[in-house]
């Protein structure tokens, strides 16, 4: 089990403890050692086996040990499970709404006896909530908002939480003989940025009539399940922890790549390209193009082949959405679309100066290990206190410091010194041009007062990039998916002042951010606005989460002279905004 997975059961054994209004001491023991769990380096499934080593980890003492050592043999906590006979497992749902906490679910739960989401969202059209002490308009309000927002994206996954529960699943079925070719369809393989459930794909010798059952048995026995939910003849469908469901179907070669084509969707694609098969005389099933007359068999083992007898250049999976694909295909003008190996370095990462976890040599090697041909370093400032950020002095020291690291790795990788500035609430810098002046890369981002009207906030952004040092702009909508809405901006007009000031406008590759979205990445193409892509990393081993945002840019139909950092670093450099 990942630390995270982990580190999810204590803090909800603590929030089931808080609910039960245990002993405060005890609950603040559980939440400590989750944040320890979920920022250790260390893979604690390695050392589970050892109570000592996990001691030795701050915020661990023996009786959490042994909690860590439960999970990893049982996949739970027996805390977690008897608090869950008591209490109902839909509370843990509501302590997900904003601004609900242990003590407001105890207290619907005493009252009213809500113990879901459903439950709740009954209570406050009956009028319910009205009646509880501290219980206004403005929170009902609140609550029924959040309801909303939840309900929008509940059933809904990050990319990579979906993409490492495929490749699990994957490396087991693997092991039976036979499963040779296992590909997830759907929206993961056309990478949106979240996914609803996932979709594997399994051809081979084991997929064969006769031989096809046991493979759906030794699926059906994936360990990992915890609801298996239906159990078929090719296809096998279950639910994992934390919700996600996955269906799996076995099927012959010769009709993979039908089912490939069927099954990666979108529906909206599927719908078009189904009207297309018939208007030349085809029917598209999951099983095979034919022919409507006589129901031979046209096309199926490949997707190229399906796609060739419509007339049609293979699409690639990320492009099919309706979106004026399929006559770009007829035309022979499909885009060539970026690919991660054409990203030439990542110019947007923190260091243990401020809120990252590892050093800047640290980060440069990582980013050589990559591949990269340069990294900038871009840490937080001052007005972000809580990450530490630095202040005009500290950045200068801290410059020098990154052109020290940059000497010491004796030309095998370029770093360039940056900030990631902090917008202030009227649109100010958090630190002075001079400062400004003195670095290579200049990102803008706003951290703080998410909350304020349009207007506002666009005129706040609009001022920052005015800043003639500004070079790049940060995660434009600060949009935290499953989390977090956009803030109230207008768009356009700011993608469009930047085109004209020649500053760049960052695609966040960060999974939770993948900000700017596909749709509005396409938008500041058509604008004119140069396009940089970034990881944002905290952690050397976040670099790798590039692949997530390369998705997005595909998905935005973008090439790679779409995207500065594609070029080597001294083009790369010349092609950002050029200093006052
Ligand atoms: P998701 O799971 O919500 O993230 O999105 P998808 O695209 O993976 O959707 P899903 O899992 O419901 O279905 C997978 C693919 O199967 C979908 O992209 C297209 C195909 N498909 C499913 N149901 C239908 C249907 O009723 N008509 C057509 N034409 N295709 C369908
Ligand atoms: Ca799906
Ligand atoms: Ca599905
Ligand atoms: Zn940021």
């Amino acid at each position: 089990m990942d630390n995270r997975s982990i580190a999810q059961l204590l803090f909800e054994t603590a929030d089931l403890l808080e609910i039960s209004a245990a002993d405060p001491f005890r609950i603040r023991s559980y939440r400590r050692a989750a944040e320890a769990v979920e920022s250790s380096t260390i893979q604690l499934s390695e050392i589970a086996h050892d109570a000592k080593k996990l001691q030795e980890i701050p915020g661990i003492g023996k009786s959490m040990a042994a909690n860590i050592q439960d999970i990893e043999k049982t996949g739970t906590l027996p805390l977690r499970e008897e608090l869950l006979t008591k209490y109902r497992p839909g509370m843990l749902d509501l302590l997900r709404l904003p601004g609900m906490g242990p003590k407001s679910v105890a207290l619907f739960w005493e009252a009213l006896q809500v113990s879901s989401i459903a439950e709740l969202e009954t209570a406050i059209a009956e009028g319910k909530l009205a009646s509880l002490p501290r219980m206004g308009t403005k929170q009902i309000e609140k609550l029924r908002k959040g309801i909303e927002d939840y309900k929008k994206n509940s059933g809904r996954f990050l990319i990579d939480d979906a993409e490492i529960a495929a490749e699990k699943l994957i490396a087991y079925l693997r092991a039976f003989d036979g499963m040779d070719v296992i590909t997830p369809a759907g929206s993961l393989r056309r990478g949106r940025e979240t996914v609803g459930d996932l979709d594997i794909l399994v051809t081979g010798r084991a997929c064969t009539e006769g031989k096809v059952q046991s493979a759906v048995e030794y699926t059906a026995a994936y360990p990992l399940i915890v609801d298996l939910i239906a159990k078929g003849q090719n296809k096998v469908s279950f639910r994992l922890r934390g919700g996600l469901q996955i269906d799996v179907r076995l099927l012959p070669e010769n009709s993979y790549g039908a089912a490939l084509q069927y099954f990666t969707g979108s529906k909206m694609h599927n719908v078009a390209i189904r009207q297309r098969a018939l208007k030349r005389g085809y029917t598209l099933s999951e099983y095979s193009l034919a022919r409507v007359d006589d129901g031979s068999f046209v096309a199926g083992a490949t997707e190229e082949e399906i796609y060739a007898a419509l007339g049609l250049d293979w699409i690639p999976p990320e492009l099919r959405e309706n979106n004026g694909e399929i006559e770009a295909a007829e035309q022979h003008r499909l885009p060539a679309l970026i690919e991660l190996k054409d990203i030439r370095g990542d110019v947007h990462m923190h260091t243990n100066v401020t809120d990252g976890k590892n050093t800047i040599r640290e980060m440069a090697e990582a980013a050589l290990a990559r591949g990269y041909e340069y990294l900038a370093i871009t840490d937080h400032t001052k007005n972000l206190a809580m990450t530490f950020g630095l202040d005009d002095e500290r950045t200068i020291e801290h410059a020098r410091h990154i052109r020290e690291v940059e000497k010491e790795m004796g030309g095998r990788i370029r770093i360039f010194a940056g900030m990631e500035v902090d917008i202030l609430a009227n649109g100010q810098l958090d630190l002075a041009d001079e400062t400004l002046a003195q670095l290579d890369v200049v990102i803008v981002s706003v951290h703080s007062l998410f909350n304020m009207p349009e207007e506002e906030m666009t005129a706040r952004i609009l001022r920052a990039v005015e800043n003639p040092y500004t070079r790049i702009l940060g995660h434009a909508t600060g949009r935290l998916l499953l989390r977090r809405e956009a803030y109230k901006l207008n768009l356009p007009q700011i993608l469009r002042r930047c085109a004209e000031l020649g500053v760049a406008v960052e695609h966040n590759a960060y999974p939770d951010r993948l900000d700017l979205c596909d749709r509005d990445l396409r938008l500041a193409r058509e604008l004119g606005c140069k396009i940089v892509i970034n990881t944002d990393s905290h952690h050397t081993s976040h670099m790798e989460k590039i692949r997530y945002g390369v998705s997005q840019l595909r998905r935005a139909w973008l090439t790679r002279n779409d995207v500065l950092n594609t070029r080597p670093a001294n083009d790369f450099l010349a092609a950002l905004r050029p200093k006052p």
